[in-house]
This record gives C-alpha cells, sequence and structure tokens, in this order.
C-alpha cells in the first residue's frame, strides 16, 4: 500500500485529492495546522474522517520542524504540496506571510525530502497566476512569467526551487501548473463562489445586493474534482516534470455572472456593484490555459466547462441556503 502526505488537506483541492488517493487504496497523511477554536473546522475532510486510512497531523509548512518530522516518520511515497495562502488579494495585505508559507514552505518541504527521504515523488501546487500579466494566449509550460502580485511572486520563486531540486539533486519533483479550477468546495472568498452563494442567497431573499471588483478579468475555469486526477497522472510518469491543467477556454467574470444568472433564472446582474475595495492594485488580465501536453503525454483533459460549473456550484449553495429559511 503506498503513502501519500497532503499538506491543505482540509482545501478545496487537498479534500479531492484524499478522496482520489484513499479510493485508489492509498494511505493518507494529511497536514492540518492548529486553530485557535475549540473546534476545528474540518469541513471539506469531514465524510472522510472515520476512514482507517486517513490519518491527520498536526504541522504548519513554515515551522520546518513539523515538516521535517512529518517526512521522517511516514517516509511517504508522494507527497503533494497544495497548503498556501492561496488568495491573490489578500496577497497584497500580507505579503510576508504569504512568501513565507508559499516560498520558504516549499523550500522547507524540498530540504526535508532531499536530506530525509530522497526517493519521495513531490507535487507542487504552481499556478496560472505565474504568467501575470503576459497576455500572450495561450499560456503553456514554455510561456514566460510575469507576476503581478506578492502571491504569484512566491509561486513561481517555489516553481523554479522545484526545478533546481530536480536538476541539483535528482528528486522526482512536479509542478503542476493549474489554471482556475473550482467546486462547491471552493473558498466562499473567491469570485465564483462568492457569485453563486450570493445567487442562492438572494434567490431566497435573504441578501440583496452582491458587491465585486474588476468584472472584465477572463479566467480559464476547470472544475477541482478532475484537476486532482491530473496531479497523481504527473507523479506515476518516469519522468519528472511540469504540465499546465487547464480547459482551453476563457470567459469574463460578467459571463459567470450570466451562467449563474441563467441557473438560477433571474438576472443577476441587476444586484451587482463594483466597488474600489474589491479591486486589487494589480490585476492579471487574461487566463488561457493550453493543456496539450497533459493531453499528450499524462492522457488528462478537461470535462467540465464554466457554464455547466456555474451550474453545479449554484445548485450546491442554494440546497446550503435553503438550511437558513425557517
Ligand atoms: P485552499 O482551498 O485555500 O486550501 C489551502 C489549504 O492550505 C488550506 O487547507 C489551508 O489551511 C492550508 N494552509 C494555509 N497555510 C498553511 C500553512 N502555513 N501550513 C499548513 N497548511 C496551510 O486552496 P486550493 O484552492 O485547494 O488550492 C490548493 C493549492 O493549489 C494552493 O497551493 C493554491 O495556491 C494552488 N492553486 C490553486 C488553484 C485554484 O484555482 N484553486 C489554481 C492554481 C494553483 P487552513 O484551513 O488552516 O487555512
Ligand atoms: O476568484 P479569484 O480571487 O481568483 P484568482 O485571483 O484568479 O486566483 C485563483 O486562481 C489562481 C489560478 O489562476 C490560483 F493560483 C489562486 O490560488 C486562486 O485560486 O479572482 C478571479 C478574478 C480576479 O481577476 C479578481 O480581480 O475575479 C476578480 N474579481 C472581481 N470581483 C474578484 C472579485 N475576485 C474576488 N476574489 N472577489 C471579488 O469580489
Amino acid at each position: 500500500m503506498s503513502t501519500a502526505v497532503i499538506t491543505g488537506i482540509n482545501g478545496q483541492d487537498g479534500s479531492y485529492l484524499a478522496e482520489f488517493l484513499l479510493e485508489k487504496g492509498y494511505t493518507v497523511v494529511g497536514l492540518v495546522r492548529r486553530t485557535s477554536s475549540e473546534d476545528q473546522k474540518l469541513t471539506n475532510i469531514e465524510h472522510l474522517l472515520k476512514n482507517q486510512n486517513l490519518v491527520l497531523e498536526d504541522g504548519d509548512l513554515t515551522d520546518s520542524s513539523s515538516i521535517w518530522r512529518l517526512v521522517q516518520d511516514y517516509k511517504p511515497d508522494e507527497f503533494y504540496n497544495l497548503a498556501a495562502q492561496s488568495h491573490v488579494g489578500v496577497s497584497f495585505t500580507s505579503p510576508e506571510s504569504t512568501t513565507e508559507i508559499n516560498a520558504t514552505g516549499v523550500l522547507n518541504c524540498l530540504e526535508a525530502i532531499r536530506n530525509i527521504s530522497p526517493k519521495t515523488r513531490f507535487y507542487q501546487a504552481s499556478t496560472s497566476e505565474m504568467f501575470g500579466d503576459n497576455t500572450q494566449v495561450p499560456q503553456s509550460e514554455i510561456t514566460r512569467f510575469s507576476p503581478n502580485s506578492p502571491y504569484a511572486c512566491a509561486k513561481v520563486y517555489a516553481h523554479n526551487l522545484v526545478v533546481n531540486y530536480r536538476k541539483a539533486y535528482g528528486l522526482f519533483a512536479c509542478s503542476g501548473i493549474l489554471f482556475n479550477h473550482e467546486s462547491p468546495r471552493r473558498g466562499e472568498q473567491f469570485v465564483t463562489r462568492k457569485i453563486t452563494k450570493a445567487a442562492a442567497r438572494i434567490k431566497l431573499g435573504l441578501q440583496s445586493s452582491l458587491y465585486l471588483g474588476n468584472l472584465d478579468a477572463q479566467r480559464d475555469w476547470g472544475y477541482a474534482k478532475e484537476y486532482v486526477e491530473g496531479m497523481w497522472m504527473m507523479l506515476q510518469q518516469d519522468k519528472p516534470d511540469d504540465y499546465v491543467l487547464a480547459t482551453g477556454e476563457t470567459q469574463t467574470i460578467r459571463d459567470f455572472i450570466d451562467y449563474v444568472s441563467e441557473a438560477a433564472g433571474f438576472n443577476l446582474m441587476e444586484y451587482v456593484s463594483v466597488t474600489s475595495t474589491n479591486m486589487r492594485p494589480s490585476e492579471v488580465p487574461l487566463l488561457l490555459g493550453d493543456p496539450t501536453k497533459a493531453k499528450n503525454q499524462l492522457g488528462w483533459e478537461a470535462k467540465t466547462k464554466a457554464k455547466e460549473l456555474a451550474k453545479i456550484m449554484y445548485e450546491s449553495d442554494l440546497v446550503k441556503e435553503e438550511k437558513h429559511v425557517k
């Protein structure tokens, strides 16, 4: 039986990956960081907590001793580093902690693996945000990075580090350059979920307005559940490499609002106001991925496109919000 470590297991991707690996018969070791609340909310993995092949360990990506202990204790076959301060907007207000987690945290993982368990295969959650304001599309593994936020700058550092540890030490280390992927488990501060949750609440009379920022940005949105399989596929190859995972289609935030309006049966745009507080100091205007390499070499392809995804997310939020209606 193989063992896999997942950092960020309670995040959107971590929870889907844990489900996927447990179904494949893996022992999954999930890293969770302690919170000060009495009952730690493990909402995304609540349904997995009784699984005997799932172990949770306390730790923090920025605390190298906790990462070294994890690698020492389990010497895992695979290590998926999904933990991050993943909100681009927040990285402008908390640039230092974002850098500690998203850049130095990755160094901590690679150093632990290099020193203790060099046979461990490593996956790094790289991102299309690294393309930043380079609007040359479609963006592929060879497109120039032009990061446009503290989040993206830290991710570029981590991405380069993975390439370097592969070359310098022969580690089996891969980066998935993933374009935006969403689901009903998406954090509520990200634009898609903010929109689908608000639409459900407006439909039920629980809310009357939705405040957003830049509606003209374009994103290549896929379904998170499908993307975690691509991560696993990268670690099953003969050689480590980096791959773009994307749908190959792009839409504006306005388009996404239209898709949700169609699913909800009313014009959500009538409730939207644009506020400067939701604008970022610098923006990533256009993301459109070229997933050809992943298709040809991994056999991976995105199936669910943005319109269907909007419907899935809206319907899930409607069920959740109905519980608040007497
Ligand atoms: P997410 O839902 O925000 O999950 C991130 C997880 O990381 C959370 O469970 C969080 O734990 C944990 N975490 C944060 N700081 C930590 C620390 N210092 N030590 C340990 N754990 C920590 O993000 P996601 O959407 O699943 O994304 C997964 C990864 O892919 C991230 O690295 C993200 O940057 C990257 N990525 C995401 C996308 C996307 O569209 N979703 C695209 C490209 C790349 P808490 O619950 O304690 O906060
Ligand atoms: O949903 P977002 O916050 O996602 P963003 O910035 O594209 O980042 C996500 O995808 C990246 C991959 O490309 C990941 F690396 C990253 O971890 C994260 O998962 O914003 C999408 C777009 C932006 O252009 C933003 O300015 O929507 C725009 N937007 C407009 N109004 C808004 C809002 N974004 C948020 N979060 N909230 C708004 O009210």
